[in-house]
């Protein structure tokens, strides 16, 4: 109980969030009615309703009909700011957000709008709650390499409001490979490479993402235990893994939390974090995680001190920031 006394009140970076995800039901009807879009849900409770995952796809096809509600800039911009709230109420103090532009620019927003919400809301952020943040933009792996090409480009007029690229979306089927040449053209535009990898995927889509993609980060990963070798890989490179339990526990990836992996990571000595995911699909913000992680695999108060250092140490901050933090 102590241990999760701390984990409550810690300070902790947050880096695997999809704004998206963040869109609580209440939100999509109130977005829904201000912009005029058609719902196929008759209200917030059957919506609700909806939110019972057997898989990432079944989830993925109700976080996009969730999304189609926004269109105008404040309506990225609401979004994100109701996502700070709780982060602020967390204590969060700095958080590197994942936004997926191909859901919104397929419906005819302009990237202007997605982009320029978003970010006004990270700027107010750091003026009223005292949060660093920044952006990451994420292609769909569902999608063609033209597709994220296209997307790339049509970024490119706001390359300052976003620090680095990810890819995310259904996995099986779309490995990292996919993207090699999409990346490549990331690395030398001076952006920053994540992507989500070993969720359903197998430890091969992570040694891809490591490999192909020289991805600075791994999102999910929790497959890598299959692979001992790779295992060995990340603690040697101190690659970090944004896992997210309750994400895992939704979806299907662990049947229950007492047999998540978290401990498992940690004991192996990667670089290891507690992170949100898709926070109103899933039951919980990041305080949310940490709590019902902590109490299923009794982590002791010394565990939560690691998972926080380590979302700082897999956090994009600089040195010098770093020190500030933490
Ligand atoms: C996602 Cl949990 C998850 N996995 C892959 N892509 C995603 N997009 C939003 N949430
Ligand atoms: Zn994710």
């Amino acid at each position: 109980e102590r241990a999760v006394a701390l984990a409550r009140a810690i300070p902790k970076a947050e880096l695997h969030i999809h704004i998206e995800g963040s869109l609580e039901p209440e939100l999509i009807f109130a977005l829904a009615q201000r912009n005029g879009v058609q719902l196929p849900y008759a209200d917030v409770e059957a919506l609700r309703a909806a939110y019972a995952f057997t898989d990432l796809q079944s989830f993925l096809d109700i976080y996009y009909a969730g999304a189609s509600v926004l269109l105008k800039e404040a309506d990225f911009y609401d979004m994100a700011w109701a996502y700070f709230e709780r982060a602020k109420a967390d204590h969060v103090i700095h958080t590197e957000i994942f936004f997926d532009p191909q859901t919104h620019t397929a419906r005819g927003v302009p990237m202007a709008t997605v982009i320029q919400g978003l970010s006004r809301a990270c700027a107010d952020a750091q003026a009223k709650l005292g949060i660093s943040s920044a952006l990451i933009l994420c292609f769909l792996r569902h999608l063609s390499e033209a597709d994220a090409f296209a997307t790339l480009e049509a970024a490119l007029p706001y390359r300052e409001h976003f620090i680095g690229v990810g890819l995310d979306s259904s996995e099986v089927d779309h490995p990292p490979e996919k993207f090699v040449r999409v990346f490549a053209r990331c690395r030398e535009l001076g952006l920053r490479i994540v992507a989500h990898a070993g969720e359903e995927g197998p430890p091969e889509y992570i040694w891809e993402a490591l490999e192909l993609l020289q991805a600075e980060r791994i999102d999910h990963g929790v497959r890598c235990l299959e692979d001992p070798v790779l295992v060995a890989e990340l603690a040697k490179r101190r690659t970090p893994l944004t896992v997210c339990p309750l994400s895992n526990l939704k979806l299907c990836v662990v049947n229950d939390l007492a047999d998540h992996p978290m401990k498992q990571l940690l004991d192996a000595g990667l670089c290891a974090t507690v992170n949100s995911d898709d926070p109103a699909y899933f039951g919980g913000y990041l305080n949310a995680n940490f709590e019902q992680t902590v109490r299923a695999l009794a982590l002791t108060e010394a565990d939560v001190i690691t998972l926080a250092k380590n979302s700082f140490e897999a956090s994009f901050v600089s040195d010098a920031d770093r020190a500030a933090m933490f």
